[in-house]
């Protein structure tokens, strides 16, 4: 990892500083160490291992080589512990000051799913990629990336092509069913441009600009890597035509002691889970 990009949490001094600001504009993404407890880790990946909601919405997208990605998307965060891990200042707060500052929603979270030996990949794509395609005018959104299990090369971490934002939106096909960034260009940024695998541990957080190359390979390791994501949108960006993901809708940022104080492990309701059919970004396969 760029060593500019890489920050470690201090719980009692967390700020997003003028150093953090600058290498998120310049590179398009910091990674922050430890910015969830062991004990938060646990919370998290227990309610979202348990979840009956989750499953029940989850679906696939082939990746073009014989295996599909598992993902389960809901578009407002709702009260429960999935909704409450988004809002916390320590990720709603930091995405927001990254982004410049200006008021954010939530405009989704998903879980993605890759179980050993049959997790599948992502292709390359930026993730404006999609949103561009839900009347979204602007890059102005920003991923917070949260591994509930560790991310390793061998189990399909995340990989980055370093300041590959600046390139612009670049146009996307279809590939198995997910939408690819133009390959011939993704192959000669690859050339040009630093190509990372971040290696996570469970509870560390990548925040990422919009714009931002990235992909993930098939899990074929014994271990599972399951990750927590979400996805924040500027007010001033809101979508000019309703879609699958919401236009904007005011959310109210938590103390990050809400996180173990939250005794809701899981209520769906007002989540709004994304079904697959209604997804016009691109389309997948149905789980169940
Ligand atoms: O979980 C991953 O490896 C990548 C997920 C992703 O890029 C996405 O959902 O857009």
């Amino acid at each position: 990892m760029a060593e500019d990009s890489v920050f470690t949490y201090d719980p009692l001094a967390w700020t997003v500083t003028p150093a953090m600001k600058e290498a998120f504009d310049k590179n398009g993404y910091i990674l922050v160490r430890g910015m969830l407890t062991q004990k938060e880790v646990q919370k998290v990946r227990r309610a979202v291992s348990n979840s009956k909601g989750i499953m029940r919405y989850a679906f696939g997208r082939h990746d073009g080589n014989s295996r599909r990605v598992m993902q389960s998307i809901w578009n407002h965060p709702g009260h429960d512990l999935s909704g409450v891990l988004p809002r916390i200042q320590r990720v709603a707060g930091t995405i927001e000051q990254l982004m410049g500052g200006d008021e954010v929603y939530h405009y989704h979270s998903k879980v993605t799913m890759k179980d050993g030996k049959t997790g599948g990949a992502f292709v390359w794509h930026q993730d404006y990629g999609y949103w561009y395609n839900n009347s979204v005018m602007y890059p102005d959104l920003g991923t917070v990336f949260i591994p509930i299990d560790d991310c390793t090369r061998e189990n399909g971490c995340l990989q980055i092509l370093h300041g590959s934002h600046r390139m612009g939106r670049i146009d996307h096909i279809k590939t198995g069913d997910q939408l690819g960034a133009e390959p011939e260009r993704v192959e000669h940024a690859k050339k040009v441009l630093p190509h990372l695998y971040v290696e996570m541990k469970a509870g560390d957080m990548l925040f990422f600009h919009c714009n931002l190359l990235h992909t993930s390979d098939q899990n074929s390791s014994d271990l599972r890597r399951w990750v927590f994501i979400s996805c924040f949108n500027k007010r001033s960006n809101n979508p000019y035509k309703e879609h699958h993901h919401p236009c904007y809708t005011p959310m109210s940022k938590l103390p990050d002691s809400s996180l173990l104080e939250c005794s809701e492990e899981e209520n769906l309701e007002g989540k709004w889970f994304m079904l697959i059919e209604e997804d016009h970004s691109v389309n997948g396969t149905k789980v169940h």
